[in-house]
């Protein structure tokens, strides 16, 4: 495909405006294998629903805030929690029901790393003081503000019970092992995970009193750990999503960036989870917000900007829609 906006505009261009029609032409000879009705819904969005011919003017617009994403697209690769902890500690998911071993994501994060030059590279951290709400070993200290079960019976509650403890939003809670303390060995990164420079970091559960299995936002989604403006300020239109555990902090981190219309793309052999109906009701709720989920082997045309696949496309010319639905009117 061309791949400046003159040469394109000259190609589909007639009397210096492009039909509907040849939009829809050059729509759909973009992607790989598109259903009609996707390129009738990209369409839609990005002609805002005008019919008959684009000027100039209006397919500069499409150019530079539809095509260019598919072609120019900028990347983070979140990297969720590749810790100690998760692989070799005290919630090492080989001791989980799925049975997985945390350390096969690094040898796949590792070669994604070598081989994929990926915009941006963040490592996120699952960081909890000693005393935080998720511990099993604290539920005494927060049993008053247990709403299920009551305060008087928290010493029924056993480890990986779910409870719900009073607050603002009231929350459900796992109750975990003592895991990923700050500073110590079990929150430290693996040893063979490769931390490249300029690779920038996220730390989440920090607070005591919420946990957060999102990198993005707690489980309250109050509190911003930070990611998200720094996604937004580096103009990063499409997160690779992968690392420990997921069915839980990979899910809430790529739930999070969905609904916040990045183009998301799980890397599915470099996640391990805790369980597997879990993890298959995560890539199929994932899957239905629109992400894609590949294996580490395909990523490479992605990250160039050399495959579009048309689930990522509906999601550019979703956000080409948002961006300009006033300009319709
Ligand atoms: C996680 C359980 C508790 C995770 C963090 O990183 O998936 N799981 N805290
Ligand atoms: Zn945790």
């Amino acid at each position: 495909m061309a791949r400046s906006f003159a040469e394109t505009f000259q190609k589909y261009a007639e009397n210096d405006k492009v039909p509907v029609s040849s939009l829809k032409e050059l729509i759909r000879s973009l992607f790989s294998d598109p259903s009609e009705e996707s390129v009738n819904k990209v369409c839609e969005c990005v002609t805002l629903s005008k019919n008959g011919h684009l000027s100039s003017d209006d397919f500069k617009l499409i150019w530079e805030n539809f095509i260019q994403v598919l072609i120019k697209p900028v990347s983070a690769f979140v990297i969720v929690d590749v810790q100690n902890d998760f692989i070799s500690g005290s919630l090492a998911l080989s001791s989980c029901p799925a049975k997985e071993d945390g350390a096969e994501v690094v040898p796949v994060i590792n070669k994604l790393l070598d081989d994929v030059v990926f915009d941006y590279v963040f490592y996120t951290y699952d960081w909890h003081p000693h005393n935080h709400i998720s511990f099993h070993s604290n539920l005494k200290t927060y049993k008053d503000t247990l709403l299920r079960p009551t305060p008087d019976q928290w010493e029924s509650v056993c480890m990986f019970d779910r409870v719900q403890f009073d607050g603002r939003p009231p929350l459900e809670q796992t109750m975990w092992p003592d895991h990923c303390i700050q500073g110590s060995e079990g929150s430290k990164l693996h040893k063979d995970l490769k931390v490249i420079e300029g690779g920038l970091e996220v730390y989440k559960g920090f607070n005591p009193c919420i946990d957060s299995y999102s990198a993005f936002w707690d489980n309250g989604e109050v509190t911003s750990t930070g990611l998200l403006d720094e996604l937004k300020s580096r103009n990063v239109t499409d997160v690779y999503v992968c690392g420990l555990a997921t069915d839980i902090c990979v899910n809430f981190t790529a739930t999070h960036a969905c609904k916040h219309n990045f183009r998301v793309v799980l890397v599915e052999d470099a996640c391990r989870g805790v369980d597997l109906s879990a993890i298959s009701e995560t890539k199929q709720k994932l899957n239905d917000l629109g992400a894609i989920i590949r294996t580490s082997d395909t990523i490479a045309p992605l990250v160039k900007g050399e495959e579009f696949p048309m689930e990522l496309g509906l999601v550019a010319a979703e956000n080409f829609r948002r961006k300009f639905a006033n300009m319709s009117t």
